[in-house]
């Protein structure tokens, strides 16, 4: 679809912090409650993440959890002044590095996956002169493309896939001069499948693109399994991969890593009155919570505690994909601790009347991300719920 005709519409459905498409507050405000504060509200509010099936985020592990707050006043946007969080950001960007296989990695620790897709994008069209650039991207890519297209004034152009896994004809098919970024996903936002990126790499290449993998979600599950997904399988120009999803830092800490640093000075800005000359990020001052955060989780979990993390969340994936299969639901099957299902709307109506948070892809299948703190006994009492209706 044209990228004009999904962007800057209005309607009911949209959902944003003002607007939601929930009706059932966790926290209702009842006309009594006027003289209660929102924080004494909040005493009495559910455990956040107790039916949480449906987020890509998750409990923090504890020492991200001490490292956050400990830097929660530090701005790594302004490195000369806050010294030690811009020496945890290069300790950051080199474990992320180690996690991707990339030795010697550029980057920095993003607010979330969507501003590191949104300068991926912003590197490849600054990189090539051009009236008309354009990026290649599977449909089920996630959304945060469509908002830097409409940022950067790049023509979107999305490729379908096949078997939920993006079709490398038919990428080669839209390529052309003006081409200037080809993003593969690995592990995607629906389904947590793995698009093909050494040939996605290869294509892009051929035509003189950059090519962008989107592992926001899937690089802390992905070094475990068989997949080629990484700097080291594939020649990769820029990558995503969050610590504030699978990697189990606080939020927020996404992350943006660079084969060179070359590639980076294509989001050099002049800071004229800061003691540093130049910034490469989106956002001005930053989170420091996040990027200590990120460094404690990772040098905590890097790499049993992560390999343990994926034996257990996909053991909980093919588990939940069985019970629905016995139970007659068509299941796809899981590649990632993602299990989406053909659930019917209302049954899910009722799920969600039970408190369960559960999503839906954009084919209205049921979808339930097995992050950290899903366990096996929360799934049980899902399935259970589900028996019941
Ligand atoms: N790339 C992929 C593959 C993603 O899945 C996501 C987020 C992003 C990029 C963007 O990351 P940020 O949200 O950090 O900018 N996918 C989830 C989604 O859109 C995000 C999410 C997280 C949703 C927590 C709900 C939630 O509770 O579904």
């Amino acid at each position: 679809p044209p990228v004009r005709a999904r962007i800057g519409r209005r309607s009911a459905e949209f959902s944003t912090v003002y607007r939601t498409k929930s009706t059932d507050s966790a926290t209702p405000i009842r006309k009594k409650d006027k003289r209660v504060t929102s924080m004494q509200r909040l005493e009495s509010a559910p455990q956040d993440f107790d039916r949480v099936l449906s987020s890509m985020c998750t409990e923090p592990h504890p020492a991200a959890r001490q490292a956050a707050e400990r830097f929660l006043a530090t701005n790594p946007g302004d490195p000369e002044t806050y010294r030690t969080v811009a020496d945890l950001e290069r300790d950051a960007v080199e474990l992320l590095g180690t996690v991707t296989g990339l030795p010697e990695p550029a980057g920095y620790v993003t607010s979330g996956g969507t501003e590191a897709n949104i300068q991926a994008v912003r590197i490849a069209r600054n990189r090539v002169e051009t009236d008309d650039p354009n990026v290649v991207v599977p449909t089920h890519a996630h959304f945060s493309f469509w908002k830097a297209a409409d940022l950067l004034g790049v023509e979107l152009r999305t490729v379908p896939a096949r078997d939920h896994r993006a079709n490398t004809d038919a990428v080669a098919e839209s390529l052309d001069g003006d081409t200037v970024l080809v993003v593969g996903v690995a592990g995607s936002t629906e389904y947590g499948y793995v698009d093909p990126i050494p040939e996605l790499a290869e294509l892009a290449h051929d035509a003189g693109a950059l090519f962008h993998v989107d592992a926001a979600w899937g690089g802390f599950y992905l070094p475990f399994t068989e997949h080629r997904w990484h700097f080291g399988h594939a020649d990769i120009d820029t990558m995503t991969i969050d610590p504030h999803k699978v990697g189990q830092a606080a939020v927020p800490a996404g992350g943006l890593l660079s084969r060179s640093p070359t590639l980076l000075d294509e989001l050099a800005i002049d800071t004229p009155y800061l003691e540093s000359t130049e910034q490469i990020t989106l956002t001005g001052t930053r989170s420091g919570a996040g990027v200590a955060s990120a460094v404690a989780a990772m040098e905590a979990l890097w790499p049993d505690g992560y390999r343990e993390q994926y034996r257990r969340s996909m053991d909980n994936a093919r588990w939940l994909a069985d019970e629905l299969a016995e139970r007659g639901y068509d299941v796809i099957e899981p590649e990632l601790p993602l299990v989406a299902a053909d659930v019917s709307q209302s049954l899910v109506e009722k799920l969600r009347d039970r408190g369960w948070r559960v999503a839906r892809t954009g084919s209205d299948e049921l979808r339930v991300v097995c992050m950290p703190h899903v366990t096996r006994s929360m799934l049980r009492s899902f399935v259970a719920d589900l028996d019941w209706y």
